[in-house]
């Protein structure tokens, strides 16, 4: 029987090791991170990074920009309006950490990520494969309901490398919706640093009704 600090040693030593063991998952609710020192901290630290990329890229992830700490945020308000932004006047596009009690008639699990691009630029999620292997990807994109498109989808790509190579498959090519929910999930096999990119787009209707729950977990197989 493990003592409870032998049970915390190895928990911190699972959480940073750098290798992906079958069974391993990455949520991408549970480790956001915040710019906030009241946050708990990611249990996976870097596995996940947010930032938007420009719409004239098909799949919106070709020109990653990784957000500033202003484009993130820590918690929707609870009893906020429908999909609205996290804060008014707060910069986008962003990603912010919803709780299920955020809006009337969320679904009670799971929890969401709050995703919002801007009338230039994707927001995006990605998580990036510490070692090659086969991953599982879960995924559900929620989308507000509110008037107007948006977009959303899953790529898998690379930021470096032949042109042929840089960019695979979709998982999700692009989709343009205004309301109801998108969910995948699918094995794929992916190289050490190979992204999986969630994204979230204005949909081509310009900038209304945008905003989107995300809830995204990888799991290595
Ligand atoms: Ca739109």
């Amino acid at each position: 029987m493990f003592s409870r600090s032998a049970s915390l040693l190895f928990a911190i030593l699972f959480a940073t090791a750098s290798f992906a063991s079958a069974g391993q998952t990455w949520n991408a609710f549970d480790d956001f991170w915040s710019k906030s020192a009241n946050f708990p901290g990611p249990t996976t630290p870097n596995a996940w990074s947010y930032g938007s990329a420009s719409t004239s890229q098909p799949n919106g992830v070709a020109a990653f920009t990784a957000f500033t700490d202003d484009n993130v945020e820590l918690e929707i308000p609870t009893g906020g309006p429908l999909f609205k932004h996290a804060n008014p006047g707060a910069p986008e596009p962003c990603v912010a950490r919803a709780n299920a009690a955020w809006y009337p008639g969320a679904p009670p699990m799971p929890p969401f990520l709050f995703v919002h691009p801007s009338d230039t630029s994707f927001a995006v999620v990605r998580w990036q494969a510490p070692e090659a292997g086969t991953y599982k990807v879960k995924a559900s994109f929620l989308a507000s309901g509110e008037t107007g498109l948006k977009s959303v989808g899953i790529v898998r790509y690379k930021e470096s490398g032949p042109p042929e190579d840089l960019m695979k498959p979709a998982l999700i090519n692009r989709q343009d919706t205004e309301s109801g929910q998108k969910d995948y999930e699918g094995s794929v096999k992916l190289d050490a640093g190979e992204f999986v990119a969630f994204y979230v787009g204005n949909g081509g209707d310009g900038y209304a009704g945008d905003a989107v729950g995300l809830d995204a977990a990888i799991a290595a197989e």
